[in-house]
């Protein structure tokens, strides 16, 4: 099988893969990309735990401290997690999943990977006119005053929503018009449904966050009064337009890790999702409630107390829809025979991880606890337990089993259900005390404290190595296949869905030998 031309080998050379327009190729360029930065994000991470091991300096001072977490934080963000799971694997199955030769419009898909390489080049440069300091939440007036790149990390920012935008755009088209014959909206994998919720946010969110950077930029080159109070303008209203865009973003984040969750979560227990509407269904309703409850980081920017009520009750209601969908994987897994095979392992440490994620996100929620516990370590413990241990684990276990689609290789499984194991438990370590520390006041982006903390941060450190091994442990597993794995069988997982039941191992071109007609639901296993 493996001798036959499939889309790696269907055409050679460096050109064949700069200029492609096959989906596939694209998310795998993403992929890497995405990695790459993951990997340098992580560096900066290990450094501020590293500093943050003593109670004054250790290795580096508070200046460069500021710089590290806001290159941390915005690599992450803007160039980690958000393109993520659907700039790659989105890319990669969506079509798949739906029948379809490729999305709908594969030019600017190929585009909204260059901007992004773009986006990233302006954010990286930025460090070459002096690195930005003002954390990843550019607040003003600190970011139209202090000096540093801060007009070209704003910019990458600007750049970089026009490629989420574009790969959203072609989502959602690609979902209503390319849909495989017999492919109704209800026979269409959780996957999809998630990805397409999704692409709505990434769609009508964005364009706030673009319009927002551009008012920062110029203020900070016109000098003209919106954000800065010496200039007449209002630091709050910057809070309120950065906080429309990156609330719903924070589900731009999740909604993906729910979806390739959802997978899993079936697959690996050879059943029948349960509750598949409500799980559709509830993608949509945190898209939609996601919009209604940015005031919450405003808690105590001077908001009026009615208002904080407001959001602090509409903010309860993102739990409804997310606890729907924690206890339909719950009933689904129940009675099914589950396999422990790695991608589920992950799914898994999802599931635990998101879990206390989530729940401490309620506290946040809660007027009363949050003017406590703001700008704690407790917002940070809380955001990694839902971006890392929600979202990444999540990427992490979809990149496991799409990994033999992808590449026609089977990994170690020894290995990888070590790694999975090293980053639960050194993200438990790393971020569980941050919790405590934050509860008892420790503040967040600060490189000193007080040595009564410096236990918690100690620990918290030591997690962070393991932590970090852990992920390299994974990306050497899925590298090493590369050579030495086993040929993959079409379907090694058993699934039900089109991208397993009518590929080759590895897809051809155009990816389907003749169009697949559907006849049944995603998850009628056998
Ligand atoms: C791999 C292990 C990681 C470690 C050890 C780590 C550690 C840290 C530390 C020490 C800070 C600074 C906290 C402060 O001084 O207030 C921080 C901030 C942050 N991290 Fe991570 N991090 C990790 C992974 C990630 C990932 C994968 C994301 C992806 C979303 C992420 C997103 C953020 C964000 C958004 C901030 C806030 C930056 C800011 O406050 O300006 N982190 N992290
Ligand atoms: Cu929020």
């Amino acid at each position: 099988m493996s001798s036959h031309t499939n889309y790696l080998n269907a055409k050679k050379g460096f050109a064949s893969w700069a200029l492609t327009i096959d989906h596939k190729r694209i998310g795998l360029m993403y992929l890497v990309s995405i990695m790459s930065f993951f990997l340098l994000g992580g560096l900066f991470a290990l450094l501020l735990r590293t500093e943050l091991l003593t109670p004054a300096h250790t290795i580096v001072d508070a200046k460069r401290y500021n710089q590290l977490f806001t290159l941390h934080g915005a690599i992450m963000v803007f160039l980690v997690i958000i393109p993520g799971i659907p700039a790659s694997l989105g890319n990669f199955v969506l079509p798949l999943m739906l029948g379809a030769k490729d999305v709908a419009f594969p030019r600017i898909n190929l585009a909204s990977y260059y901007i992004y390489v773009l986006g990233a080049i302006v954010a990286l440069s930025s460090l070459f006119v002096g690195a930005i300091d003002t954390g990843w939440t550019f607040y003003t007036p600190y970011s139209t005053t202090t000096d540093g790149g801060v007009v070209l990390m704003v910019t990458a920012a600007f750049i970089l929503g026009f490629s989420s935008i574009f790969t959203g755009l072609n989502f959602i088209v690609t979902t209503h018009k390319l849909r495989a014959p017999g492919m109704t909206w209800f026979r269409m994998p959780l996957f999809i449904w998630g990805i397409y919720s999704t692409a709505v946010i990434q769609i009508m969110a964005t364009p706030v966050l673009a319009i927002t950077l551009l008012l920062l930029i110029v203020e900070r080159t016109l000098k003209i009064g919106i954000f800065d109070p010496v200039l007449g303008g209002d630091p709050v209203l910057f809070q309120h337009f950065f906080w429309f865009y990156s609330h719903p973003a924070v589900y731009i984040m999740i909604l993906p890790g729910m979806a390739v969750v959802s997978e899993l979560i079936a697959v690996f227990s050879q059943k029948r999702i349960f509750g598949y509407k409500q799980i559709a269904y509830s993608s949509i309703a945190i898209a939609g409630i996601s919009f209604l409850v940015w005031g919450h980081h405003m808690f105590v920017s001077g908001q009026s107390e009615l208002v904080g009520m407001i959001f602090s009750a509409l903010t309860f209601l993102v739990a409804i829809p997310s606890g729907v969908k924690m206890f339909n994987w719950l009933a689904t897994m129940n009675q099914g025979s589950i396999s422990f095979k790695t991608p589920m392992l992950w799914a898994l440490g999802f599931f635990f991880l998101f879990a206390i994620g989530g729940i401490t996100g309620v506290f946040l929620g809660t007027l009363s606890v949050d003017v406590h516990l703001h700008d704690t370590y407790f917002v940070v413990a809380h955001f990694h337990y839902v971006m890392v241990g929600g979202t990444f684990m999540a990427f992490m276990g979809g990149i496991f089993y799409w990994w033999p689609k992808m590449t026609g290789k089977m990994y170690s499984e020894f290995w990888g259900a070590t790694s999975t194991l090293m980053v639960v438990v050194g993200f438990n370590v790393t971020f569980f005390v941050q919790f405590l520390m934050g509860a008892q006041g420790m503040p967040r982006r600060y490189y000193s404290y007080l040595e009564q903390f410096q236990i918690y941060h100690q620990i918290s450190t030591i997690g962070s190595y393991i932590l970090g091994l852990g992920f390299v442990t994974a990306m050497i597993t899925l590298l090493v296949s590369l050579k030495k794995g086993q040929n993959a069988p079409a379907n090694p997982w058993k699934a039900a869905s089109l991208e397993w039941t009518h590929t080759d191992v590895i897809p051809i071109e155009h990816n389907f030998h003749e169009q697949p007609v559907v006849t049944e639901g995603p998850y009628e296993y056998r």
